[in-house]
């Protein structure tokens, strides 16, 4: 086969092809965009008529895969490690119904917040939730570990977690791919109360998750993903897990250790591999990207006196992702430096793109809430959240999808009047609308901006669900026709605009508005 130069989510991309699932389903979120990118822009994806479009939010994109396996067919669904927290109601469930044909649940972490709110790990949820999770440590290994993905969801009947992290997600390997697989045909659950979880099936289907522990364990330990490497110097034994693996063996350019190392790949926990370096090595040094999940465990499940490091004991900085010279410096080598940065490399803080619509809609906010005391603006996630930042600082919040709409009702309820609300269409539609209907509700005096720019612009511009369907949702929830307001955020409507923002503020109840003017990125991109 030939080789193929691949991102690691261009890897998960095309394996899931050769895999032979039927659908992708997915929400845009970095580090995980380009997986569902890549299938939707994929020739050979469009003749084998897999579905690729994007979801409305992670938790439908998790409950379609959940249908499409259902079906007997092999689905992947997508998400960065938040969008999981979305998702996370039918992600567990799902492992309580368990899978007919095989999904594969991919999350991509971001340790060190590149491009995110929090660094959580999502292997915690896989762990949670009783699944086995794969934890690649390269390009090939993610693609190699999607098939064997396929291969243990159809055998046991189980969703399995694929946990990768942004660097992973982000550099290029050559990637040699397997033979391609056909997918399954149409074929119902032999049991058909499989995804009935009333409680007296649900308490049957726990117990046979339950039993299925060994099974994964015994996987863990015979697959090949978790290796065990033999090492003459005993004082210390390393344990790798994912990535880290990668940044061990950067310190190690012969790929020899002088030390025993156990390198995991595949969860639950190999236990006899954990316990053969525990007995054989005076301490243990555990390197994992995110949180310290591995090391708590094995503390958990020897506390022989054996002593671990790692970090909850401060050998590696408890935050950030790792790197070849934080291993390096817990291995007690010495640290390589790179090259200095260049001065004429200035660090460049994000901006608003000059054009960009929203910068017009923060000026007509910002001037009519002139005349009231400040931190009353509920922003969310998108590009406008950039209008935290100077010169705008228009926004007093920013938490997660949709929270814009839900803070500005409970500070409105706590009597903060008026209050606002920011947020973007996608936004809208992946979080929004539920809390907008709370507020419809309750009759809470709370202004919402929906910034319509007509596409998903943060992640690089995808299509919005939203489009063309803004007005007709909110009437759909009740917002009263009156004060729902399009606006052209333009300079020369700024008099225009500000008058029509003052009426609503002024509202006591419920009123939308909806500034409407695309992307100058998506405009760009068309006329190319
Ligand atoms: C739960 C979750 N899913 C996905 C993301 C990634 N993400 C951040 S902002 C955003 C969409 C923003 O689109 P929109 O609301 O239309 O605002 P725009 O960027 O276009 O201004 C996405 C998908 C996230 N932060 N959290
Ligand atoms: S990409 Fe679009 S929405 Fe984002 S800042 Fe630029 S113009 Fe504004």
């Amino acid at each position: 086969m030939q080789k193929l130069l691949l991102l690691g989510d261009e890897a998960i991309a095309q394996a899931a092809i050769d895999a032979g699932i039927s659908g992708i389903y997915a929400y845009p979120g970095t580090p995980s965009t380009e997986i569902t990118e890549y299938v939707q822009k994929s020739k050979e994806a469009k003749e084998k008529g897999i579905r690729s479009s994007w979801s409305a939010n992670e938790k439908t994109a998790m409950e379609s895969a959940l249908g499409m396996s259902y079906a007997g067919k092999r689905s992947m669904v997508c998400m960065k490690h938040v969008g999981l927290n979305v998702a996370a109601d039918g992600f567990i469930n799902s492992a309580i119904t368990g899978a007919n044909g095989g999904i594969i649940v991919v999350a991509a972490d971001d340790p060190s917040m590149h491009s995110s709110q929090n660094e959580q790990d999502s292997r915690f949820y896989g762990k949670f939730a009783l699944v086995p999770i794969l934890e690649p440590s390269n390009q090939q290994e993610a693609y190699d570990m999607v098939h064997y993905g396929f291969d243990i969801s159809e055998k046991y009947k189980i969703p399995v977690m694929l946990r990768i992290t942004t660097r992973l997600a982000h550099s290029r390997a050559g990637v040699i791919p397997k033979e391609k697989r056909e997918q399954n045909k149409l074929k119902l659950p032999n049991n058909l109360t499989q995804f009935v979880l009333l409680p007296a099936i649900a308490r049957r289907q726990y117990k046979d998750l339950l039993n299925n522990q060994n099974n994964f364990t015994k996987e863990s330990e015979e697959s090949g993903n978790n290796k065990y490497f033999e090492g003459k110097d005993k004082k210390l034994g390393i344990i790798a897990c994912g990535l880290a693996y990668n940044y061990l063996m950067e310190n190690f350019p012969e790929r020899k250790l002088p030390c025993p190392l156990l390198k995991i790949s595949q969860y639950p926990l190999p236990r006899k591999l954990v316990e053969k370096i525990c007995n054989e090595c005076e301490e243990i040094l555990v390197l994992e990207d995110g949180y310290p999940l591995v090391e708590e465990l094995i503390k958990g499940f020897l506390s022989k006196g054996l002593r671990i490091k790692g970090r909850l004991d401060g050998t590696i900085q408890r935050d950030g992702e790792l790197n070849p010279n934080i291993v390096a410096k817990a291995l007690g080598h010495k640290e390589t430096k790179g090259k200095d940065i260049p001065s004429l490399v200035a660090p460049r803080p994000p901006s608003l793109c000059a054009g960009c619509p929203h910068i017009d809609s923060y000026l007509d906010l910002n001037k009519v809430l002139e005349q009231f005391t400040k931190g009353r603006v509920f922003a969310d996630i998108g590009c406008y959240t950039l209008g935290a930042l100077p010169p705008y600082n228009s926004i007093n919040s920013t938490v997660d999808m949709g929270a814009s709409i839900t803070m500005a009702k409970g500070a409105a309820d706590a009597g903060l009047v008026p209050s606002v609300a920011v947020i973007g269409d996608s936004t809208f539609t992946h979080s929004g609308i539920t809390g907008l209907l709370d507020a419809v509700n309750d009759k809470s005096p709370i202004t919402v901006f929906i910034l319509d720019n007509a596409t998903t612009a943060m992640t690089g511009g995808q299509q919005s669900a939203a489009t063309g369907k803004i007005e007709d949702i909110c009437r759909g929830i009740g917002v009263e026709e009156e004060h729902i307001h399009i606006l052209n955020p333009l300079k020369k409507h700024h008099e225009e605009n500000i008058k029509i923002i003052q009426q609503e503020l002024d509202y006591k109840g419920v009123s939308v508005i909806i500034p409407r003017r695309e992307c100058i990125q998506t405009i760009g991109k068309k006329k190319k």
